[in-house]
């Protein structure tokens, strides 16, 4: 029997699309293969195993997809930025691999496939976009960008940089391990607060040179003042949705008062990107098991990288991974 030609799929008068894919991704945006091109692609890491108190990241991946899906991007391929005016093509520019398939043991057996993941995603030219999973992925995506220089700016209520675990592979300890492994060419941190960051992790960041804005100060900031805190790009950004005040973001394992909301988030977001090109990030520490069904910390975290999908767009011309120009790999 003759095969027939697959006809083009048709479009609606006013461009969109009729059919999503048959499961679901970021947004409704199409899959991602290793080698295709992409400005940015969303890789899921569900491991929760760093976790120290309450668990359930392994299941932020699903819960983010799913709370992306209001209005799938892909339906659309032109995305406008309201306060100005700036056509963004979201659907476009940002494709998803899937999950890294992971052991699930611990993390030392668990982030070679982590690093080997991100580093097809910035072989292919793209940012990688992580979703978790507990913050301890975070070392392993930052290890795929060796040896390129990145400068490393955490978004939390915790310093991270505790070391007095035994294993050294927790939620607790992505900032220690980042800069004892030489991963980061510096250390910003904003909006820490509360008082389960201890003595010995103050000390430790002192003496680790890194730049700390906590919480209260971070609120008093806009951005230009920010921004000149801020050292110049290229940025990787690590969102721990801890970041934000509990009353948006409940659905997280260790939440604590006084945090931020969208508004700074979106400060912070053009500060950076004023800066220098973001080259890769993640938001980590989604807990669907934690909230209730409304979903609003997994809502939040999907629009914290549309946010952050937005800024890479917006600066693409300057950036080394970009949208419609050489796509040159970052490494090598
Ligand atoms: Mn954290």
């Amino acid at each position: 029997m003759k095969t027939r030609e697959t006809p083009p799929v048709p479009e609606g008068p006013d461009g969109a699309r009729p059919f999503g894919p048959p499961f679901p991704t970021f947004g409704g945006v199409r899959p991602w293969h290793p080698g295709s091109r992409a400005a940015l692609v969303v890789m899921g890491v569900p491991y929760d195993a760093g976790t120290t108190n309450r668990p359930g990241t392994r299941f932020g991946p699903r819960a983010v997809r799913e709370a992306s899906w209001t209005g799938p991007l892909a339906r659309r391929p032109e995305f406008m930025d309201r306060e100005t005016a700036t056509p963004l093509p979201l659907a476009d520019a940002l494709a998803d691999a899937g999950d890294v398939w992971l052991e699930h043991e611990n993390l030392e057996q668990d982030w070679p496939h982590i690093t080997r993941a991100a580093g097809l995603i910035l072989e292919a030219g793209a940012v990688p976009v992580t979703l978790g999973g507990d913050h301890s992925i975070t070392y392993p995506v930052l290890k795929a960008f060796e040896p390129t220089p990145v400068h490393y700016v955490h978004l939390d209520t915790h310093l991270d940089c505790d070391t007095i675990f035994p294993t050294g592979w927790t939620h607790g300890s992505p900032v220690a391990r980042i800069h004892q492994d030489g991963l980061t060419r510096s250390l910003t941190l904003l909006g820490i607060r509360g008082l389960t960051n201890s003595g010995h992790d103050a000390a430790w960041i002192r003496e680790a040179g890194a730049v700390v804005i906590p919480a209260r100060e971070l609120r008093r900031l806009d951005e230009a003042r920010l921004a000149e805190r801020l050292p110049r790009g290229p940025f990787y950004v690590s969102v721990d949705v801890d970041f934000f005040d509990p009353a948006v973001a409940p659905g997280t394992g260790t939440p604590e008062p006084g945090g931020l909301f969208f508004p700074h988030f979106q400060t912070i977001v053009s500060a950076i990107a004023r800066r220098g090109p973001i080259v890769g990030f993640d938001v980590v520490e989604v807990s669907p098991i934690l909230e209730g069904p409304h979903g609003k910390t997994a809502r939040l975290a999907a629009c914290c990288v549309l946010e952050l999908a937005a800024a890479v767009l917006s600066r693409s011309k300057d950036a080394p991974n970009h949208i419609g120009g050489t796509h040159e790999p970052l490494r090598r």
